[in-house]
């Protein structure tokens, strides 16, 4: 696709209940996003006096472009508005954390059980000798432990850097390197599908050759014991002997690291994308109350993993400093059955469920029957996040789940955003297919190349126009890579979209315009995939692309050119696919792989992945001037 091009809107639109506007925290969203408009700093600082600060800021921005610093001179600790704050405000027994197990197993922490546990393992992490600054790598599934480790280190002004526990071995090599990680917390396993998982012998291959680190702590589950262990390794629980139950919080400077999360790139090392401490709480705490509008009586399930930007906001800081009640769980969609996750909702009361299209559509293909078993009473806002929420899945999702009455928020943002950027606000007309509207404290636009706007029905690049607080700082160790984003267009954020917008403004986010493949949610660097590839000895060159998949939104294609000397074979597409589920991880796994003998090029050596994509969906092959013979 080009920058500019004509796209059909979808004209049908549903009207929520009333109701939902008229006792919301954002109220009208029209007046709320004038009041921005009028003093966009007035807004952002009343936004930040909504979290606890240890010294007040002096300034609300100070914008150097691209560089931002957002209330300068304050000094806060995110862990005081998610959970001392609670405690104080007469949350104390209120439940902070529902963890379900894929055996039904079940534990709970109230906002005082969870605020003990994170000092705990704050002063158990500074008895290590962790410190201010240091990067720590969690490679851990979603159980309580992992979420009082990361508030921990939050605590004690650790930076965390979560690894998502479904990488290989080769990914979270990069990731601890990069990071410069002191300690990994890991667990011995991960449950899935009935079947236990090994991480920390992955976690053994990953920290050859990582001289920075000098501890891993393991969580053990099943009965790992301690004589066993190396040297380095220490156990999760034995650390918390005979420590101290008070765990002060750090005094952090507004703009201080609070985290480092990985997100794929175009080039084949994934970008630490870093985000600080006083902007991101703000952005998080902000969108937590104004847009899934969390009361005191919600019970939030966001199905993402703490290893993406969902999990990070709308798991962990977000929903806790908002106060509410989250569920966490170690399940899979599908199993024992497509209604595991409706059964949860009905158990636990769930009132905000929050998951991504491709579990939706995954459920549209197995069929309504499923969550019809279940009284699903409890919910009164259904959200989307982490690719395009499709029309035929947003009819199906508010017609099945949301009963034609509760709202669908479809939210777009990024892990560089850090907080939801666009969406329906609640009490606004939704209209399948598209995201929204920009939330109040964010300006958005669609432009082509020059930054001009586009009108309405014309599509090109999505941009933000102006810094916000939650915004990311810089990547990590690469700050070129950080201007890149605000350099393409001058003046500009450039997410990497290509996006439309409808006469009232709405906007319709149609895809990447970038070598970023996005399966089942997962963002993939095209070369990340090819790199894992070509290091087959059999491999002399690869190009992967996305193709439509019905349930998983992409689907990996690789083009293979194999050394001399190799045939195609079945067993050898068995074995690239095993070699690059073992280096990335099944979520990288090639769907189909094609052996070619050569692969269409620009005449500087660029391999042409939209020539591949127009060939494999029988498009026209467009501009193709730069194409080598
Ligand atoms: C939060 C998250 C970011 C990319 C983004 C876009 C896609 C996310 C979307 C969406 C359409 C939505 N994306 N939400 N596309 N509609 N509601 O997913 O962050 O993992 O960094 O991915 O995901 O392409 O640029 P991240």
């Amino acid at each position: 696709m080009s920058e500019d091009f004509e796209v059909i809107l979808h004209t049908k639109s549903y009207l929520p209940d009333p109701e939902y506007k008229a006792q919301s925290h954002l109220g009208d969203y029209h007046n709320a996003y004038q009041e921005f408009l009028k003093n966009p700093e007035g807004f952002w600082d009343r936004m930040a006096r909504e979290i606890e600060w240890m010294k007040p800021w002096d300034k609300v921005l100070e914008w150097d472009y691209p560089y931002a610093r957002w209330f300068s001179g304050g000094t806060l600790n995110i862990t005081t508005s998610c959970l001392d704050r609670h405690i104080k405000a007469g949350r104390r027994n209120k439940l902070a954390l529902i963890w379900r197990g894929e055996d039904g197993e079940e534990r709970v922490y109230t906002y005082r059980q969870l605020h003990r546990d994170v000092m705990r393992f704050a002063n158990a992490l500074k008895r290590l000798g962790v410190k201010k600054g240091d990067r720590i790598c969690f490679y851990m599934p979603l159980v309580p432990e992992h979420i009082i480790a990361l508030l921990a280190c939050a605590r004690i002004g650790a930076v965390h850097s979560i690894v998502y526990a479904g990488f290989g071995a080769e990914a979270l090599h990069a990731r601890i390197r990069d990071a410069e990680a002191k300690v990994v917390i890991t667990a011995d396993v991960g449950k899935r599908r009935g079947k236990v998982i090994s991480l920390r012998s992955i976690v053994d291959d990953a920290i050859r050759n990582t001289p920075s680190v000098e501890k891993v702590i393991v969580l053990c589950r099943e009965k790992c014991s301690v004589e066993l262990y190396s040297e380095m390794e220490e156990d999760f629980y034995s650390l918390l002997d005979g420590v101290e139950t008070d765990c002060p919080p750090e005094e952090m400077d507004a703009e201080d690291p609070l985290f480092i999360l990985y997100t794929s790139g175009t080039t084949g090392m994934p970008k630490g994308i870093v985000h600080t401490c006083g902007g991101y709480a703000t952005g998080v705490h902000y969108t937590a109350r104004y847009i899934f509008d969390l009361k005191e009586n919600d019970v939030l399930w966001c199905t993402a993993d703490t290893g993406w930007i969902t999990g990070h906001s709308y798991i962990v800081y977000g929903p806790l400093s908002a106060g509410a009640t989250v569920v966490i769980t170690e399940t899979t969609p599908d199993w024992p059955d497509p209604g595991i996750w409706w059964s949860i909702i009905e158990e636990l009361g769930v009132t905000i469920f929050y998951t991504a299209p491709t579990a939706i559509r995954m459920f549209m293909r197995v069929g309504e029957e499923w969550p019809n078993k279940y009284n699903l009473d409890s919910l009164r806002i259904i959200g989307s996040v982490g690719e395009p929420l499709n029309p035929e899945a947003f009819e199906w999702y508010y017609r099945v789940i949301g009963k034609n009455r509760i709202p669908v928020l479809d939210t777009w943002w990024q892990t560089e955003t850090g907080m939801h950027m666009i969406t329906t606000p609640l009490g606004e007309p939704m209209k399948p297919g598209f995201a929204g509207l920009p939330v109040p404290g964010i300006e958005v636009d669609v432009v082509d190349k020059d930054g001009n706007s586009m009108p309405p029905g014309q599509g090109g690049l999505l941009v933000i126009k102006k810094p916000w607080p939650s915004m990311m700082r810089t990547v990590y160790r690469n700050d070129e890579r950080y201007r890149k984003y605000w350099n393409q267009i001058r003046n500009y954020y450039t997410a990497g979209d290509l996006a439309v917008k409808d006469n009232d403004g709405y906007i319709m986010i149609l895809g990447r315009s970038d070598d970023i493949i996005i399966v089942a949610g997962h963002n993939l660097g095209t070369a990340e995939v090819e790199s894992a590839l070509v290091e087959h000895e059999a491999v002399a060159e690869a190009a992967v692309i996305g193709v439509p998949d019905e349930i998983k939104g992409q689907a990996v294609k690789a083009f293979v050119i194999l050394v001399k000397g190799y045939e195609p074979s079945q067993k050898l597409v068995s074995e690239l696919t095993y070699h690059v589920r073992m280096s990335i991880g099944p979520i990288a796994m090639p769907a189909s792989i094609e052996f070619v003998d050569s692969l269409p090029r620009t005449r500087s050596g660029k391999i042409m992945r939209r020539i591949l994509k127009a060939k494999e969906m029988n498009m026209d092959l467009g501009d193709t001037s730069t194409l080598e013979e």
